[in-house]
C-alpha cells in the first residue's frame, strides 16, 4: 500500500481516514484521506479497490497539499473600477443573477454560455446540465472535455453507437498484446502502467506496441515502437489494417455476425501498402509489417488510445481505426480483449454521461425527438424547453461566439482556458472584453480568474461529497473529509444557489432542479440513467461507501456492476437506441436518421473507414519543425495544484523544449541553452533538453502558465505557455482542438552555461546518453528512433 503523510505525522496520530479516489488523472485509484485536527495530512491507497489495489502515483501522493495552500480563494470577488475586490456571496450571486435575467429578457438564452470541466463530481455535472439545457434552455454548454476526451466519446459513438468503454482494466491482466496509441501511460496513468509492468515482469509477459513520436517510457518497453511524424496516424492505421486484411488475419465469423462496413474498409485500405505508408509517416515499412504481425496474431488484444491520437487533425478517424482492428479481429467482450478509448481527467466520463458538455444527459441522442421527450419527462419540464434545433455548441465555437459578442455571459467552472486553450493571445483578449460578463468558479486565482467580472471560490475534492467514474466505468465515492477554507462553497451548492435565486420551476411549479444535496442529486441522476447504457440504478452513495469501486451498468440485472460491455456481440447501436447517428469521418457531416437506419438497421458495430488527409499546418521552409505539446509525470495541467506541492514543483520547476541531437547540432544548441520556439501564432522561450525525440519534432510541456512567474523580470511576460503557439483548429468530427500538430521554428537565444534544462531525467524527457541500460536506450537505438521507431 502506498502512502504519504505530512512530515512529522505518524499513522497512529491520524484522527480519521476518509474514503475517496484520485483526481489528477483518469485512473480512478481508490485512496483514503488522512485527517488530523480538521486538516488533510496525507493519503494512503485503498487495498480493497479494484482499480489500484493500494497503489498510488506521485501526483496522488503529494498533490493534496495544494488543498490547504495559503492562497486558496476564500471569498467571492467582484470587479469594481477595474479591480477584483472581495465581497459576500449575496452581492456576488446577485450580480450573476441580475446579468442572467437581463440577458434572458433582452436576447434570450443564447446569450448565455457555460464552460465546465472534467474535474467536478457527477452530482455537479448533472445539476449544471439540468440548469443549462433544461431550466435556462441554452445550447451553449460544453466542458474542457472537448480538449480532452471528446474524441474518445466520438470514436465510441461512431463504432458502437454509444459512448462507454467496452473494456476493463483487468484486460491488462489477461492480454497477450497491449497496444498503446499516442498514450504515454507511464507518465499519465502511473498505477495502470505498474499493472502493465507487473505483467512484463511475470510469467507469459505480453508484448507491447507503442505508437508515439517520442521515446516515452512506454516506447522503451515496447516490442515494436512506431514513431510516426505527428499528424499521420490515419495513414499508419490504414497501413496496419491493410496488412491485417491482406494476410487475412480477420475473424470472418465475428465480422459477419456482428458488424457492418467491412467491405468498405477493405476497399479503402487497399492502397495503403507499408511502403506507401512508410513515406507518409517516415516509419520503416518493415516496422509497420511487424506491428501488423503483432496485432494480427494476438489472441487477446488490449488497446488504449489517448492524446497523440485525440489532439490531432483526424482524431476521430484515427481512433476509430483502433476500434476497427478489434472488430475485424473479433477482439471484444472477452478477458484480455478490451478497448479503452481513454479518458484523461478524473471525472470526464461523468461530464459526458450527465450531459454537461455537448452530449445529452444519459447518452441520449440529440437528433432523436423521443429521447428529448424522455429526458423532459425525467426533469418534469416541457420538451420544448430543451433546445435541440442544432447540436450543442462546442467549446471552440463558444469562444468564437464570445469573441463576436453573441455570447455575453460566460460561466467558467474548474478549468483554466487562459492557459489550456490554443492561441492564448486570442483567448486572453476575448475573455477580457468589456462586453463579456465573465464568471469564474475556481479554487485559486488562476490566469482565467484574473480576467473575470465575478470570481466564485469553490470547495474542492476532500471538502465535498460526490461520486465520479474513471476510464473503465468504475464508480467511486469521494466523501467530505474537511471543511473548505473561508467561505468557499462546493460547486454543487453554487449551482443550486444560482437555480434558487433564478427561481427556476418545473411543470408543477416546484423548484427546479428538484434536488438539494449530493445524495438527492445522485438519486435524481439514477432516474435519468435508468434503462440507458450508463445505468446507475443499482448504486447508492451508501453502497459505494466502503466498496472498492463498481463498474456501470449497475442495475437489477447486474447488481455488482459489469466488467465488459458487448460481451454478447450486441451493441447500443439500434436506430432507436443509439446516442448518435454518426458522422462522415473526413468531413464531420452528420448522417441523417434515415441514412443511419439504412446502413445499420439491426444495430451492429460499425466498421468505418477513412482516407488519410495531411495536416493543415505542415512543417515548411519557414517553420521546419512539427511541434507537439503534452505532459510530464509530475505536473497536472496548468499546475494550480501540483505547482503548489513542493516535491512535485521541484521535480519539474520550469518549461523546457525537447530537441533531437541532430536538430540541436544543426541549430548550434546544447543541453540547457535558452531557445525560442516560434509558430505563426506566437513565441515561447524555454531551455533545451536534448533527448531521443525523433528528428524534425519538438516537444513542449503545456503545464507552465503565468500565475507563478512573479519576479520583476518575468512579470507581465507572456512567453512561457505552450499554447501561445498552438493553432485554432479542430477535428471535424469530435471538434477536439489540435494541440499536437503545428509547425514551428527554433532559434538559439543564449547559452545555458552548461546547466541542464529544468526537465525530469527519468521520463520521456530523459537526456541522451542517460540510462543506457534499457532496451532501446543506447546510441544505436537512438538513431533507430530517428528513423521512426525500433524493435525490442
Ligand atoms: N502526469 C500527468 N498525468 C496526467 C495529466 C497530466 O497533466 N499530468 N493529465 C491527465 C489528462 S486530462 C489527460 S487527457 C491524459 C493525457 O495523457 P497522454 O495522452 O498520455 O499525454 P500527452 O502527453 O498529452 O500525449 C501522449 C503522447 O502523444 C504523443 N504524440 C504527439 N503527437 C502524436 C501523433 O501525431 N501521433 C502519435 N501516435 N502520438 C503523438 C506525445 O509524444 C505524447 O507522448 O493524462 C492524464 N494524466
Ligand atoms: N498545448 C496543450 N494544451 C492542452 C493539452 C495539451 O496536451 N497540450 N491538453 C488539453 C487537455 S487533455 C486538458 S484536460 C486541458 C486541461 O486544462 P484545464 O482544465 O484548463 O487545466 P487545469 O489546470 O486542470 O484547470 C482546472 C482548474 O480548475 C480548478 N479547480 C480544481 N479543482 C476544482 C474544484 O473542485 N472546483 C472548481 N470550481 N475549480 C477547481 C483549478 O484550480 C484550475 O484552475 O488542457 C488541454 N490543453
Ligand atoms: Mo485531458
Amino acid at each position: 500500500m502506498d502512502s504519504h503523510l505530512a512530515e512529522g505525522v505518524t499513522p497512529d496520530q491520524v484522527d480519521r481516514w476518509v474514503q475517496s479516489a484520485t483526481i489528477l488523472h483518469s485512473n480512478g485509484d481508490g485512496l483514503d484521506i488522512a485527517v488530523k485536527d480538521g486538516q488533510i495530512v496525507g493519503v494512503r491507497g485503498r487495498e480493497v479497490d479494484r482499480v489500484n489495489h493500494g497503489r498510488l502515483g506521485p501526483k496522488d501522493l503529494y498533490g493534496w497539499q495544494a488543498n490547504h495552500s495559503p492562497d486558496r480563494l476564500t471569498r467571492p470577488l467582484v470587479r469594481r473600477g477595474g479591480e477584483l475586490v472581495e465581497t459576500d456571496w449575496d452581492t456576488a450571486m446577485d450580480l450573476v443573477v441580475r446579468r442572467s435575467k437581463e440577458l434572458l429578457d433582452e436576447q434570450g438564452p443564447s446569450a448565455l454560455g457555460f464552460y465546465t470541466s472534467g474535474q467536478l463530481f457527477l452530482e455537479e455535472y448533472y445539476t449544471l446540465a439540468a440548469i443549462g439545457h433544461g431550466a435556462l434552455g441554452t445550447n451553449h454548454m460544453d466542458g474542457n472535455t472537448r480538449l480532452c476526451t471528446a474524441t474518445a466519446a466520438a470514436a465510441l459513438k461512431e463504432s458502437f453507437g454509444c459512448d462507454g468503454q467496452p473494456g476493463s482494466y483487468t484486460d491488462i491482466d489477461h492480454a497477450d498484446v497491449i497496444a498503446l496509441y499516442g498514450h504515454n501511460m507511464a507518465e499519465t496513468q502511473t498505477v495502470l502502467w505498474t499493472r502493465v509492468l507487473d505483467r512484463l515482469a511475470g510469467p507469459n509477459p505480453p508484448e507491447l506496441l507503442c505508437v508515439d513520436p517520442r521515446p516515452t517510457p512506454v516506447a522503451r518497453e515496447a516490442a515494436v515502437h512506431l514513431a510516426p511524424l505527428p499528424g499521420t496516424n490515419v495513414a499508419l492505421m490504414n497501413g496496419i489494417l491493410h496488412e491485417i486484411i491482406r494476410r487475412d488475419m480477420v475473424d470472418h465469423d465475428y465480422v459477419d455476425a456482428h458488424t457492418v462496413g467491412y467491405e468498405e474498409l477493405a476497399k479503402r485500405v487497399a492502397d495503403y501498402t507499408p511502403e506507401h505508408v512508410a513515406d507518409i509517416c517516415d516509419v520503416p515499412a518493415e516496422r509497420i509489417r511487424e506491428a501488423a504481425e503483432l496485432l494480427g496474431n494476438a489472441e487477446r488484444l488490449m488497446s488504449t488510445v489517448l492524446q497523440g491520437f485525440y489532439q490531432s487533425h483526424q482524431a476521430t478517424a484515427a481512433s476509430v481505426q483502433v476500434n476497427n482492428i478489434h472488430l475485424v479481429r473479433g477482439m471484444l467482450g472477452k478477458p484480455g480483449a478490451g478497448i479503452l478509448q481513454m479518458n484523461g481527467q478524473p471525472t470526464a466520463q461523468n461530464t459526458r454521461e450527465c450531459g454537461a458538455d455537448g452530449d445529452l444527459t444519459g447518452f441520449r441522442n440529440w437528433s432523436n425527438d423521443k429521447h428529448i421527450e424522455d429526458l423532459a419527462a425525467v426533469w418534469n419540464l416541457d420538451p420544448m424547453r430543451i433546445p435541440h434545433y442544432a447540436p450543442p455548441t462546442h467549446a471552440m465555437q463558444i469562444m468564437r461566439y464570445a469573441e463576436k459578442g453573441s455570447i455575453q455571459f460566460l460561466w467558467i467552472s474548474a478549468t483554466n482556458p487562459a492557459v489550456s486553450l490554443p492561441e492564448l493571445e486570442r483567448i486572453r483578449s476575448l475573455l477580457a472584453q468589456q462586453g463579456l460578463f465573465l464568471v469564474v468558479q475556481d479554487i485559486f486565482m488562476s490566469e482565467t480568474a484574473e480576467l473575470a467580472d465575478v470570481v466564485l471560490p469553490a470547495a474542492t475534492w476532500g471538502e465535498k461529497t460526490g461520486t465520479f467514474t474513471n476510464a473503465d466505468r468504475t464508480v467511486h465515492l469521494s466523501d467530505k473529509a474537511v471543511d473548505p477554507p473561508g467561505e468557499a462553497r462546493s460547486d454543487l451548492d453554487i449551482f443550486l444557489d444560482y437555480a434558487r435565486r433564478m427561481d427556476f420551476r418545473d411543470k408543477d411549479g416546484e423548484p427546479f432542479p428538484q434536488w438539494h444535496d449530493p445524495e438527492s442529486a445522485f438519486e435524481a441522476w439514477k432516474r435519468a440513467s435508468a434503462g440507458q447504457l450508463c445505468d446507475y440504478t443499482g448504486l447508492t452513495h451508501e453502497k459505494l461507501r466502503g466498496s472498492g469501486g463498481v463498474q456501470w451498468p449497475c442495475n437489477d440485472e447486474n447488481p455488482d456492476g459489469t466488467e465488459r460491455l458487448y460481451a454478447d456481440g450486441r451493441f447500443w447501436a439500434e436506430p432507436d437506441q443509439c446516442e448518435s447517428y454518426g458522422r462522415d469521418l473526413v468531413t464531420g457531416a452528420p448522417l441523417e436518421p434515415t441514412e443511419y437506419k439504412a446502413m445499420n438497421p439491426e444495430g451492429r458495430a460499425i466498421i468505418k473507414a477513412a482516407e488519410y488527409l495531411p495536416p493543415h499546418e505542415k512543417p515548411d521552409g519557414e517553420y521546419p519543425f512539427a511541434l507537439i505539446t503534452g505532459r510530464t509525470l509530475y505536473h497536472f495541467h496548468t499546475r494550480t495544484k501540483t505547482g503548489r506541492s513542493p516535491q512535485l514543483q521541484k521535480a519539474a520547476p520550469d518549461v523546457w523544449v525537447e530537441i533531437s541531437p541532430d536538430d540541436a547540432r544543426e541549430a548550434g544548441v546544447s543541453e540547457g541553452d535558452h531557445v525560442e520556439v516560434a509558430s505563426p501564432r506566437g513565441v515561447i522561450r524555454a531551455r533545451a533538453r536534448i533527448n531521443e525525440i525523433r528528428s524534425g519534432v519538438l516537444f513542449v510541456p503545456f503545464h507552465y502558465g503565468y500565475w507563478d512567474t512573479v519576479t520583476d523580470e518575468e512579470a507581465g511576460r507572456r512567453d512561457r505557455a505552450a499554447n501561445e503557439t498552438t493553432v485554432t483548429d479542430w477535428d471535424p468530427v469530435s471538434k477536439q482542438p489540435l494541440f499536437k500538430t503545428s509547425a514551428a521554428r527554433l532559434r538559439l537565444v543564449g547559452s545555458g552555461g552548461g546547466v541542464p534544462a529544468p526537465a525530469p531525467t527519468t521520463t520521456a524527457s530523459r537526456p541522451v546518453g542517460a540510462g543506457t541500460t534499457e532496451t532501446t536506450g543506447g546510441p544505436g537505438a537512438a538513431s533507430e528512433e530517428r528513423l521512426g521507431g525500433g524493435t525490442r
